[in-house]
């Protein structure tokens, strides 16, 4: 492929040019955020014909084309991604320098696009990254939020939500497409015709309507020319209130589309792994679905002819059940507008509409009450109650008379609609996200749907991009590592396995040890400027970042680290290797056990980062605001990777990926992707512990464990619990964690205690730490550890992932530039 050319003096001369025309400055006397705005300027002007070519090249082959529908996208920074895309990363960083500017200074700049909260949206960003680097046309389809996740500030230990007003200083990579606008239709009711034929026509009337106006993102892949496209739509007002109220008399009318409109794109929903239930999140999930849907079919007829081959050259992936109305809507279209009978256009959707699973949190099931979805949704909700009443007509045929099949698999039941039967009885293919939770789902979540369509169950591993989390974040690990084995790394990451040869190596053992140690350097300045503690690089840096979630336990690591600090303070000349104990972690602003946990990290911090006795032996940071911006410096820095979910509730992690292959060690659970994190660097290099998915999952369904019992025979366990409610981190408010006491030991407030199994792993979590401390110690044995995990990460890229999804899923065809 056209390998695109990098040209540094029109580069140059561009920035300089644009500061003048943007701001009637020159670059002396523009601050650090005009040049921002002027280099990406600059930059976008070296992506545009590759995008268009792009564009070209996929309508002149006839290609398919995969939309991956999803409510969020992770995508961070763009600036120093597109550059390391276009393979131009030095030659743009040395024209800056000449010019005088500094390209990380600039890069740092840039606000991140955080349209997403976690896992899910990070890794629909790193698929576009790997879609576009392997050549396969695809369009990444979701909202443009005036405030994606909010900021997370501390204040006196306490989380606070900060609006992240993103595009304050507008975004100069995105590109405005009101042509390819679309009417958006909310409420009202659906009215038919019957034609000579006898068949019905529906229509939806007395609705109230939004236009959805597309902004395009540009996706580059590495070094390959290829430019595709993340679509995000904005809101807009049908008619311009001012103008049409007062003459029609239509005041309420006009004032409500204006509010909807502006309501309906304000804000990402702050949830991860957590279903709210609000009407406006399905409004939010209708609108950029059904404008995504449409242009796609309007694309489709640009080129085409029959409509019944439309899944021949387009394949929709749903990104959890969020986008699954995209099944009732292309039925919707096909049948309202492209006269298809039911039947043709429930072939055509079916072989479409594909579905992704991510979790099996039963908070996270998205179930909307009837009376909501019917009353938003007329036309949409007629369709899906026929697809249920013709799917339980297959149930009866196929289990006559079986009530429990009914209860489990219905889509429509109890007076409610559930996203993800429907996603499962429509669409042609249902995957997991990690072999583990794939298997989970098909022998127990959703083993009903197995047995009923086994064919359409399969597994895709989660991945992601080395591009942005080794070659962008770990510039010092990069060039090691090119200079080992060359750079094809990049793009096929499988070639780390050629490290392996370097493991044993005393002088590449060092090398990589003074890289890690620059890149702790680098991070504890940060945390210097950040939160003002001072943290020692030459302590090990066991990390955990992630969203808070009880699931994820960072109330385990916590207890652990009040535990070390009792046994240091019992004992002051004992044995102990320097640590610092790193978090980064945002809650859903109404999740009050989550929040309590920050609360609790921050207050054990103060106390143990203040306490002069243990001579800075261990120091706890929370970092505020993780972000992916953040996480690029973190996992170049870390030591200890902490996976420790309760296991069988993880579905994959990808978090665990970008650890490893910046060589930290995993210390985890066998959850999620830590099972084939282990069997791909053995399990002498890593740290695996605590209960097994099946050991959980038989205590969930039997019962048979008792926090308490824990509580009696444990000293240790007894001392940190006790220390929750005795005002030892909290001496100004005693019962500041009860409820988090209470979460562990009291059945009275929740219908399990312990419901995570911390108590049960707490021993098993001690021991597995210290284990790893001792590996550390042996500096050499750690370097060795370290590197076969580089070497042995690269079945972990994106890249590996997509492939398979082409392979399995979406059989795409290259695009040829
Ligand atoms: C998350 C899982 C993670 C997984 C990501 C990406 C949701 C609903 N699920 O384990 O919790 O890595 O999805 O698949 O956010």
């Amino acid at each position: 492929m056209a390998a695109p050319v990098f040209d540094k003096e029109l580069f140059k001369r561009s920035v300089i040019y644009n500061v003048k025309t943007l701001y009637r400055k020159n670059i002396e006397e523009a601050n650090t955020q005009q040049i921002f705005n002027a280099v990406a300027y600059a930059v976008k002007d070296q992506i545009i014909d590759g995008w268009m070519n792009t564009q070209k090249a996929q309508e002149e082959g006839d290609l398919k084309i995969v939309y991956y529908m999803s409510m969020e996208f992770l995508m961070g920074r763009a600036l120093g991604n597109n550059i390391i895309n276009l393979k131009a990363y030095k030659e743009a960083a040395d024209a800056l320098d000449e010019l005088g500017i500094s390209l990380e200074d600039v890069e740092d700049e840039e606000p991140d696009a955080a349209l997403g909260n976690g896992g899910l949206g990070r890794l629909a960003a790193c698929f576009l990254d790997s879609l576009a680097t392997l050549g396969y046309p695809a369009y990444g389809c979701g909202i443009r939020y005036r405030y994606g996740m909010f900021k997370q500030k501390i204040v006196d230990g306490y989380q606070v939500e900060v609006p992240d007003n993103w595009l304050e200083n507008g975004n100069p990579f995105e590109l405005r497409r009101p042509e390819y606008t679309k009417e958006v239709k909310f409420g009202g009711y659906t009215t038919f015709e019957t034609d000579a034929f006898g068949r019905n026509h529906y229509k939806q009337e007395g609705y109230q309507s939004v236009n959805a106006v597309p902004y395009d993102l540009p996706v580059l892949g590495y070094g390959n020319g290829v430019v595709n496209t993340l679509r995000i739509w904005d809101a807009q007002p049908v008619e311009c209130f001012k103008l049409s109220s007062f003459d029609k008399g239509d005041y309420q009318k006009a004032v409500e589309q204006e509010n909807l409109a502006r309501n309906i794109v304000e804000v990402l929903y702050p949830n991860d792994n957590h279903y709210a239930g609000k009407e406006l999140r399905l409004k939010q999930q209708y609108f950029f679905i059904s404008a995504s849907v449409q242009e796609a079919v309007a694309k489709y007829m640009r080129d085409h002819k029959d409509i019944l081959k439309f899944h021949e050259k387009v394949c929709f992936q749903l990104n959890d059940t969020h986008p699954t109305v995209a099944i009732p809507e292309l039925m919707r279209i096909l049948m309202d507008e492209h006269n298809l009978t039911w039947e043709e256009a429930w072939e055509v959707t079916g072989k479409t509409c594909a579905y992704t699973n991510h979790t099996i949190m039963a908070e996270a099931l998205e179930k909307w009450p009837i009376e909501l979805f019917s009353r938003l949704l007329p036309r949409i909700y007629q369709i899906i109650d026929e697809i249920n009443r013709r799917f339980l007509i297959e149930l009866e045929e196929r289990y006559p008379g079986d009530k429990e099949k009914v209860r489990k698999m219905a889509i429509i039941y109890d007076g409610q609609v559930r996203m993800a039967n429907l996603a499962i009885v429509s669409g042609f293919s249902v995957n997991g996200v990690a072999r583990l939770h794939t298997e989970i789902l098909k022998n127990q979540e959703l083993h009903d749907f197995y047995e009923f369509f086994p064919e359409k169950f399969n597994n895709k591993t989660n991945g992601i991009t080395q591009r942005r989390f080794l070659l962008h974040a770990n510039p010092l690990l990069a060039d090691w590592i090119t200079d080992h084995i060359g750079s094809e790394w990049i793009t096929d990451l499988s070639q780390l396995g050629k490290l392996k040869i370097y493991a044993d190596d005393e002088r590449c053992q060092q090398e990589v040890l003074n890289i890690k140690y620059k890149n702790k350097v680098r991070l504890a300045k940060y945390i210097k400027a950040h939160n003002g503690i001072d943290v020692d690089p030459r302590s090990i840096f066991d990390v955990q970042v992630k969203r808070l979630h009880e699931y994820k336990r960072q109330l385990l690591n916590i207890l652990n680290i009040m535990y070390q600090y009792n046994k240091l303070k019992e004992n002051p000349s004992m044995d102990y290797y320097p640590r610092t104990f790193i978090f980064g972690a945002k809650a859903a602003a109404g999740y009050h056990t989550a929040k309590q946990t920050i609360k609790l990290i921050n207050s054990v911090a103060d106390v143990i980062n203040n306490d002069a006795s243990i001579n800075g032996k261990i120091k706890v940071v929370f970092i505020e605001d993780y972000k992916v911006s953040n996480a690029e410096l973190i996992f170049a820095a870390s030591d200890i990777s902490e996976q420790i979910s309760t296991a069988s509730k993880e579905a994959s992690g990808t978090g665990n990926m970008k650890f490893m292959l910046n060589g930290a060690i995993t210390l985890g659970t066998l959850d999620g992707a830590n099972v084939e994190i282990v069997e791909e660097v053995g399990e002498e290099n890593a740290m695996i512990f605590g209960l097994k998915a099946n050991e959980v999952i038989d205590y969930e369904i039997h019962g048979g464990y008792i926090p308490m019992e824990i509580f009696n025979q444990d000293a240790d366990v007894r001392k940190v619990l006790m220390q929750l409610i005795n005002g030892t981190y909290c001496p100004g408010n005693i019962d500041e964690f009860r409820s988090l006491y209470n979460s562990l030991l009291n059945t009275q407030e929740t219908d399990r205690a312990d419901r995570y199994f911390i108590l049960k792993d707490f021993r098993a979590y001690c021991d597995a730490r210290e284990t790893l401390v001792n590996w550390y110690k042996d500096g050499r044995e750690w370097a060795r550890k370290s590197i076969l995990n580089i070497a042995c990460s690269g079945k972990f890229s994106s890249d590996r992932t997509i492939q398979e999804y082409v392979n399995d899923i979406w059989h795409l065809r290259k695009v040829k530039l």
